[in-house]
């Protein structure tokens, strides 16, 4: 489709291929200026412009497609501006794919202190050097422009799940009217695509007028945010059963913050694109790994003359040399390199899972792979 790589004012395009006969999972393809990508996706997090203990070129590697960065982060240190004279995010960190930056929303309520929140934005005291910042949508909006990713997320207020009703009315509405400011706000339309996030708790009537007041602003897509924050895997399929057929079937929709091998193929089924979650590197660098016979904590004892490789069923460079005695080895003498072996792994483990879901969406067996997958995993084991 390169009509529409070239296409000067959509930077952002979604194309469905196939239907999942059974489930109607979605297969697509996104079209960004940094490449095509196929979804359903993973994207590994690279919140400080990094994605921790793994190298671009390790990325390249698994096959990662699409990376995430924080616009809160950046903002604190080095700076927006300070990225913009390196030449933009992608080029500071040597990252030529897609990348999304997520708006700060999120952040500022789980790092920093003092937050206030108020019409125009939020004050809080930053978590680097308790300095008091102001971000707004427009705020969220420049440092983003600055930082040139691929897709921007709105600044949204992301809310405890058990808020009362009337609370989470008031905040959803604000958000909306941050999704409008934001919009106007976006200073790089030809290049770069701006995101709307649904909120709502688990209210099925704050999630349509959220949904709602989004699509009516026609942005290029949308995020289901507000999920994964404590509430159970039944609820969040709960909201996303209700949530999902608001959202437009021609643009892609993205799950903020989920990683779990049965929530994705959960969430997939019911016409999810893209998911991230620092999950897999955060558990990676203490020692925990996903693998194809579910989660093994490899600093224990019953690993150190284990000489079978680290997962024979996952192609990382680390699971196909290294046997589980030596990580084990390493992690215990506290050698470095343990948690570049551990955080790729886990990168490939679910960029692997992402690739033979989607090679089962196309054959119209989702269901089938998905029992495999959960099975082996252990979700089903007493
Ligand atoms: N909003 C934003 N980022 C997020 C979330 C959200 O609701 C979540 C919730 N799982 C993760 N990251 N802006």
């Amino acid at each position: 489709k390169e009509e529409y790589l070239n296409d000067p004012d959509r930077p952002l395009i979604y194309e469905l291929l196939h239907v999942e006969k059974h489930t109607g999972t979605r297969l697509g393809r996104i079209y960004t200026r940094h490449g095509i990508v196929h979804t359903p996706m993973f994207m590994p997090v690279g919140t400080q412009a990094s994605v921790k203990n793994v190298s671009p070129r390790d990325l390249e590697e698994i096959n990662a497609q699409f990376i995430l960065s924080n616009t809160y982060h950046l903002w604190v240190r080095p700076g927006d501006d300070l990225i913009a004279e390196a030449g933009g995010l992608h080029k500071f960190m040597q990252w030529d794919g897609p990348i999304l930056t997520d708006s700060g929303g999120f952040q500022v309520w789980s790092l920093s202190k003092n937050n206030k929140i108020s019409e125009e934005g939020v004050t809080f005291k930053n978590h680097v050097d308790g300095a008091e910042m102001f971000l707004s949508p427009e705020v969220a909006m420049r440092i983003q422009n600055n930082l040139g990713s691929d897709i921007m997320m709105q600044l949204d207020e992301a809310i405890p799940y058990f808020e009362s009703y009337e609370y989470v009315q008031n905040s959803v509405e604000r958000t909306t009217r941050w999704a409008e400011r934001a919009k106007a706000a976006h200073a790089r339309p030809k290049d770069q695509s701006l995101f709307g996030i649904v909120q709502g708790a688990g209210f099925k009537e704050l999630r349509k007028l959220s949904a709602e007041g989004l699509v009516a602003l026609d942005l290029p897509g949308y995020a289901v945010g507000g999920l994964s924050v404590g509430e159970s895997k039944e609820e969040m399929n709960r909201v996303l059963d209700f949530t999902m057929p608001l959202l437009p079937a021609d643009k892609p929709r993205y799950l903020m913050g989920v990683a779990a091998p049965d929530s994705l193929f959960d969430s997939a089924m019911r016409g999810i694109d893209m998911f991230d979650s620092v999950l897999p590197t955060r558990i990676g660098r203490n020692g925990t790994l996903m693998t194809d016979n579910g989660r093994i904590v490899i600093t224990n004892g019953k690993f150190a003359r284990d000489f079978s490789l680290i997962d024979e069923h996952t192609d990382d460079f680390g699971s196909q040399h290294f046997t589980k005695a030596y990580l084990h080895h390493l992690f215990k003498a506290n050698e470095l390199y343990a948690q570049n072996i551990a955080s790729v792994h886990n990168l490939r483990y679910l960029l692997k899972l992402m690739e033979d879901m989607r090679k089962s969406i196309l054959e119209d067996n989702f269901l089938e792979f998905r029992a495999e997958v959960l099975e082996k995993y252990g979700y089903n084991k007493p």
